[in-house]
């Protein structure tokens, strides 16, 4: 049999992944404006107490110096119709420009506009706004979930705020990355995996905490996918590096266990378990799984990267056989 990406998904049917982050997304997505930016003043304060997001970094926020600084002079009501058009997707200058920040840019600019709401510089939640019972049940819902759970929630509502065109133009087109500077030497001693012995797979992790973007691609099919937590498949070396260069940067990836069969037709499949922790959180270890299919050569023809339903899932390493029987 030949492999497609959407046959490839389901390897490893028996990984539990974190549901309850779409589903408190949706949540979000069905309160009001206001109670939305209430609902994140609220989780960001609430949860900051015991996960506190590190500083972006100075030369990261000189990028877009011009627009904060246009934000701090507007009047507070200005402010807060500006954080209602962002929430919104409405179709404004500052909206746009949002729209084409990469990831980590869009949480930045968040992050500094928390600052500041924090001083005062920019409106805060208006004095005598009373939570409706809507965001208490998003803030409840929120409070259940494990800490990296929590941070992915927060970070997929700020991602989907601001407006993207659907053809893009060329002049508005400013695409603001962030670099993320690796606070300590990359580690150089070998790699070791608890039940993992492919050199691939082995090579991508090392890659990964390198940085190493043109490393990382070169173990890819020519037509291989990589699928991050909760999206679709990116398809293809250009598109993956692209993802990475962005997403992908100052992440520390630490792998635990794993396993390792045979397939069909010389493709083999492997599943690891373990942590990544993001540069904006360090002290977060968020439960992950890679699942991938290796092509015959050994070349990645497709990787998921699965955030997991609980820590207990980090033991969940069933083979294909035990799977079936377990349906
Ligand atoms: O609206 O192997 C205020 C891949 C109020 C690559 C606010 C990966 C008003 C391959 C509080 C100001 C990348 C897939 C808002 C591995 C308001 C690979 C501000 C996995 C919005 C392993 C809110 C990587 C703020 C993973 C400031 C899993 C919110 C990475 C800030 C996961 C939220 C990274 C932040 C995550 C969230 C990062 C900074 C989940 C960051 C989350």
């Amino acid at each position: 049999m030949t492999y497609s990406i959407k046959s490839a998904q389901k390897i490893f049917p028996g990984t539990k992944v974190a549901d309850a982050v779409p589903a408190t997304v949706a949540m979000f997505n069905r309160l009001s404006v206001d109670d939305q930016l209430a609902f994140l003043w609220y989780a960001y304060t609430e949860l900051g107490r015991s996960i506190t997001p590190a500083a972006p970094g100075k030369a990261n926020l000189q990028l877009m110096e011009g627009l904060l600084n246009q934000i701090k002079q507007m009047s507070h009501a200005e402010q807060m119709q500006l954080m209602r058009d962002l929430a919104n997707n409405a179709d404004t200058p500052i909206s746009r420009s949002y729209g084409y920040f990469s990831v980590n840019a869009k949480l930045g600019f968040w992050w500094q506009l928390g600052e500041w709401m924090k001083q005062g510089l920019v409106a805060p939640i208006p004095t005598g706004y009373q939570m409706s019972s809507e965001v208490a049940a998003v803030l409840e819902a929120v409070k259940q979930l494990d800490p990296g759970q929590q941070i992915t929630v927060l970070r997929n509502t700020v991602v989907d705020m601001g407006f993207t065109p659907a053809v893009a133009s060329q002049e508005q087109a400013e695409v603001i990355n962030f670099t993320f500077p690796r606070t300590g030497p990359v580690s150089t001693t070998q790699l070791t995996i608890e039940g993992i012995t492919e050199p691939t797979v082995l090579k991508y992790i090392a890659a990964m905490n390198a940085d190493d973007v043109e490393a990382t691609i070169a173990l890819f099919a020519d037509n291989g996918a990589l699928q991050p937590p909760f999206q679709r498949p990116i398809v293809g070396r250009e598109a993956i590096a692209a993802y990475l260069r962005d997403e992908g940067q100052g992440l520390i990836v630490k792998p635990k266990q794993g396993i390792s069969e045979g397939i069909e037709d010389g493709y083999t499949q492997h599943k690891i378990t373990g942590t990544v922790e993001t540069p904006w959180f360090g002290n977060v270890g968020m439960n992950v799984a890679w699942r991938f299919l290796l092509d015959p050569q050994g070349k990645i023809f497709f990787v998921a990267i699965d955030l997991l339903a609980s820590p207990k899932e980090l033991l969940n390493l069933t083979r294909r056989e035990n799977a079936t029987q377990l349906r």
